[in-house]
């Protein structure tokens, strides 16, 4: 490569030619043109290509067309390479700045007729809000300069360039360049002009930026104004409308805050907006000012005085066909169903999002930390060594970023904290970030999570710390230091504000524990919640070879190295989909909260500031999971942070069965982002009566037997079950193996506190190795009862080959009071040392004409829940086709196990099959269920859905117990009190035919 152009591509230095300083994304009524649409488009596989496609008069007719904003890799099906997922692994080789001779070189150009009415604009300014990752521009020939800084914004100002009528611009974009070492976030690596670019023009006496810090103090809201202008363009006015503030400052000197009365504040609760416009003779500039105070107070992070707790979520810019471009209606709907899921806060990791994004944030109501665009994860692997972040070669590259950060978006009342950036180790250059933003803006704190010891930063910040770590950051007066703090450091982090920026790695199914962090947090103030890592999948929307649509992840692009499906770890699928850890989410962070005194419900309002105003109270009484009573309950208002106690209705008990009395806190009325009636908060209170099991039945007198046998629904043949209900079926068969979900799948050894974790070993390999997989079976015995042939015992050894351990399963089926019951127990071998993913039976119900596709029970839905995510779960009634048993994870998994299972009917298009009444064990524990099409087995073979092979066979599963979920994936695995440990255990079901 040329010297001269290797300079360039690896010069840490952010290009030359742009305006600075940045400056706010402003609702300007100055002239404006948006250059998004076609363009022409040539991709060259370095970046040593002739610069001649810059000249006014280059012919590109033989060029393609290619949308802006897109991602070219993401266009023209597959001709313009490929996507690349890496998490913190550089896709070429270390050596900075320097990057490979083979960089994807996109050049772009399109006409543009410049508005007859401009010629009097003071400044013609070309604005590209995203180009990832370098570029430079030329119009009419003319070299206009060049920017790196991929998801921040850069100007330039034209003027010189531009003339009435026709013109041309031209710009060149390299997918590697220096910039791409410091922005090596985990995600798809997705070059081109993927936001906006526009042409604006500047206005003699216009106001070049504008920043309304608007607080509140003592119910009344202050503006102070920056203005940034020429002395010509005063005198400039604020209109407040509403609070009838107008406020004329003749000079810049004059400029001073402006008390603007009594106002209603700015809470993500209660997003209050005032409109607003500053304007000079020559420009009016539209604003959405919401009055709020940000301030720390020793270890609290306050917002309008009071502590904010954040339950968040890290928000990536992601879509299956769009990739990182900015689509504002589903931007909308995205964030719409955040609130609706009791999301409160976003981190925009790890970077700005399209402006826009910010608008919808303090419209729709959430606490946002702003992320500057920066990440050098992958220097971690070289122990640090040349990382950026402490290279004062990197410093102008580095302020650059958080000054282009804070100035585009500083308006916003919904950004509460500045955030420097993601996994970039640590040094000077952060700390001097750190020193820019507190100098430039003293009133929101800075965060950082790799500042352990809280050198330059004002929250205390930590990614995936277990529950106890968790629990010692808010505790004071523990021996143990905090991570990687000596014990000063350790005092100097707890006298700050607590927040994990990522906690529950939601990768496939999990994450597990939702509710002990929360629990945490109102145990201790200084722990002010967390995001959950992440929101959503970044799946890419691909064709498989057969034709079928699926979600790529690393790897299916051909990549030479990457990262598999690690970049699926939302709690939301690519397609939108909500999983169901996002109603756990919603479950065990509902701000409304319930505890029962016999016939009374205290109600807490666990809100930052709002009161229960907006909501109204239901509640209905079912017995066995059938309505038979409801109605509306009266609860007084109540105000955040404080509790009423109210008197419950009447329950109708059942003799017979259970009675469950639920109470919904629900929106009394339509909501921006949901409609009257959508549930904010549930709880239930079990108000059955004791409800006796009946006893096992002791019999003696066994003797060997074979034969044929029919005892009720079912039929055997040598002791072995061939039909129940007249269908076929195989089984039952012991089945201890899950398809190793995600977190299963980890070796991380970020597993201290787990009794059964191996660090560095999955648990899914510890299961292979002990043949959990591939059990096999050897029957011991078959018997009969000596006279009345009303029962059949069995007696099978379990085990794996090459194993000697071994689990014995003895199978009792008996008619008891005319039901057929079957009594399973299940008795591990000495010597079995791992956790084990769930201990159950199997039965296969093959297709026999049409196929067992549905199923109705009563018990815990309707999602599927584990035994450490089970808030979302309620006892009722509910049913299911087969299919929406499962959760289509990108990467097949165990799904579907729905848990504490009283009474299940399976069924075949429509018609009942059988029914499985399911006995509780003399602990009172009950099993769970899966309904699946896949076995197990064939569910961990397979990468993707489409993998899976064609079934007609259902596989009904009974578990005595599952294993939790956790958050091995990236972080702790299941608790202890959650796992899964070799135990003896009963199954008792009572089954009939139809
Ligand atoms: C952490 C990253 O910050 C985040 O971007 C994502 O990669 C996440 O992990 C895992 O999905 S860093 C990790 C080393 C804790």
């Amino acid at each position: 490569m040329p010297s001269e152009l290797s300079a360039y591509v690896s010069d840490p230095t952010p290009g030359r030619g742009a305006l600075r300083p940045a400056r706010s994304w402003l609702h300007s009524d100055a002239p404006s043109l948006s250059l998004n649409g076609a363009w022409r488009f040539r991709l060259s596989p370095t970046a040593s290509v002739a610069q001649d496609f810059a000249a006014e008069e280059f012919d590109d007719h033989a060029w393609e067309s290619i949308p802006v904003p897109s991602h070219w890799v993401l266009e023209g099906d597959g001709a313009h390479g490929r996507p690349i997922y890496t998490n913190i692994q550089f896709p070429f080789p270390i050596d900075p700045p320097h990057v490979p001779d083979e960089n994807p070189t996109g050049d772009y150009r399109r006409h543009f007729a410049l508005p007859a009415d401009w010629s009097d604009a003071e400044r013609i300014v070309l604005r590209f809000d995203g180009v990832e990752s370098l570029f430079r521009v030329w119009v009419n020939g003319v070299d206009i300069g060049s920017a790196g800084g991929s998801r921040l914004a850069h100007e330039f100002d034209v003027t010189r360039a531009v003339r009435p009528g026709d013109n041309v611009v031209a710009v060149r974009v390299h997918q590697w360049s220096a910039a791409s070492y410091v922005e090596d976030q985990d995600q798809w690596w997705l070059p081109g002009i993927f936001r906006d670019v526009t042409l604006t023009a500047r206005p003699l006496g216009g106001i070049e930026d504008v920043w309304l810090r608007t607080g509140f103090h003592d119910g009344r809201g202050r503006v102070e104004a920056e203005i940034t202008a020429e002395a010509s363009a005063f005198p400039v006015t604020l209109r407040i409308p509403e609070l009838g503030v107008e406020q004329v400052w003749a000079t810049a000197a004059d400029v001073a805050p402006v008390d603007a009365g009594e106002v209603e504040p700015w809470s993500a609760e209660r997003p209050r907006l005032y409109d607003a416009t500053v304007s000079t003779a020559a420009e009016s500039i539209a604003l959405r000012v919401g009055f709020r105070t940000v301030e720390i107070r020793g270890d609290r992070f306050l917002v309008n005085g009071r502590r904010v707790v954040f339950h968040g979520v890290n928000r990536h810019e992601a879509h299956p066909v769009r990739g990182r471009v900015f689509d504002e209606e589903h931007a909308r709907e995205d964030l719409a169903r955040m609130k609706r899921f009791n999301v409160n806060a976003i981190r925009t990791s790890h970077y700005p999002p399209h402006p826009r994004l910010l608008d919808l944030a303090d419209e729709l109501g959430f606490w946002v930390v702003l992320e500057c665009d920066l990440e050098t994860h992958g220097f971690e692997k070289l122990g640090w060594v040349g990382n950026p972040s402490d290279d004062p070669a990197w410093r102008e590259a580095y302020l650059d970023r958080i000054r282009r950060t804070v100035e585009r978006d500083k308006n916003h009342p919904s950004i509460v904290i500045w955030s420097l950036g993601n996994e970039s180790g640590t040094g000077s250059n952060l700390a001097a970030m750190s020193a820019w933003v507190h100098a430039r803006d003293a009133e929101r704190p800075v965060h950082y999570e790799g500042d352990y010891t809280g050198e330059y930063t004002d929250v205390y910040s930590r990614m995936y710390a277990s529950v106890p770590e968790t629990e010692r950051i808010g505790t004071d007066g523990t021996d143990t230091p905090l991570l990687n703090c000596t014990p000063a450091q350790s005092t100097r982090q707890r006298a700050k504000p607590f927040l994990l920026c990522e906690y529950a790695h939601a990768m496939g199914n999990g994450p597990g524990a939702l509710d002990q962090y929360e629990a945490l947090v109102h145990e201790h103030p200084r722990l002010h919640g967390g995001f959950v890592w992440e929101w959503r999948d970044h799946g890419i929307l691909a064709t498989a070879p057969d034709g079928t649509a699926y979600q790529a992840y690393g790897g299916d692009f051909g990549e030479v190295v990457h990262d598999g499906n690690f970049v699926m770890d939302g709690m939301l699928l690519s397609d939108d989909v909500p999983t169901p850890s996002l109603y756990e989410f919603k479950a065990v962070v509902q701000p409304v909260r319930f505890v029962f005194d016999g016939d009374k419900v205290a109600v807490t309002n666990l809100r930052h500031s709002a009161d229960t105003s907006d909501l109204r109270f239901r509640w209905r009484v079912e017995h066995d999971g059938t309505p038979v009573d409801a109605g509306d309950l009266e609860v007084p208002v109540v105000a955040a942070g404080e509790s009423g106690r109210v008197s419950l209705p009447p329950v109708p008990v059942a003799p017979e069965g259970e009675t469950w009395l639920t109470i919904d806190a629900v929106l009394a009325t339509a909501a921006p982002w949901a409609p009257q009636g959508h549930v904010v908060a549930t709880v239930q209170s079990d108000r059955s009566p004791h409800i006796p099991v009946p006893a096992v039945r002791h019999r003696t007198g066994w003797r060997p037997d074979t034969g044929t046998l029919t005892l009720g629904a079912a039929e055997f043949v040598d002791g072995r079950l061939v039909s129940l209900a007249g269908r076929a079926v195989t089984g039952p068969r012991l089945e201890l193996f899950r398809a190793p979900t995600d977190n299963d799948e980890s070796p991380s050894d970020g597993v201290e506190e787990s009794d059964a974790s191996v660090p560095g070993v999955s648990n899914a390999e510890l299961w292979r190795r002990d043949g959990l997989d591939r059990l096999t079976a050897r029957r011991v015995s078959v018997e009969l009862p000596h006279g009345k042939a009303d029962a059949l015992r069995t007696l099978d050894k379990v085990s794996a080959a090459n194993s000697a351990l071994f689990v014995m399963v003895e199978s009792v089926w008996s008619l008891e009071a005319g039901e057929l019951e079957l009594r399973v127990e299940i008795e591990p071998s000495r010597g079995w040392s791992t956790v084990w993913p769930r201990i159950g039976i199997r039965f296969d119900l093959p297709d026999g004409g049409a196929p067992v596709d549905g199923a109705e029970w009563f018990g815990l839905g309707p999602s599927e829940s584990y035994p450490d995510s089970l808030r979302a779960a309620r006892t009722g009634r509910f049913s299911s086709g087969i299919d929406d048993l499962s959760v289509d994870y990108a990467r097949p998994q165990e799904t579907g196990h729905r848990s504490g299972l009283r009474r299940l009917t399976l069924t075949s298009t429509g018609a009942k099959v059988f029914r499985v009444e399911a006995l509780p064990d003399t602990h009172g524990r009950r099993p769970g269920f899966t309904l699946s099409r896949h076995t197990p087995q064939e569910l961990a073979r397979a990468g993707h859905p489409y993998e899976l092979p064609a079934s007609t066979t259902s596989r009904l599963t009974i578990d005595a117990a599952q294993h939790g979920l956790g958050s091995r994936s990236c972080g702790p695995d299941v608790r202890p009190e959650f796992a899964l440990r070799p135990e003896a255990r009963t199954i008792r079901l009572r089954i009939t035919a139809g």
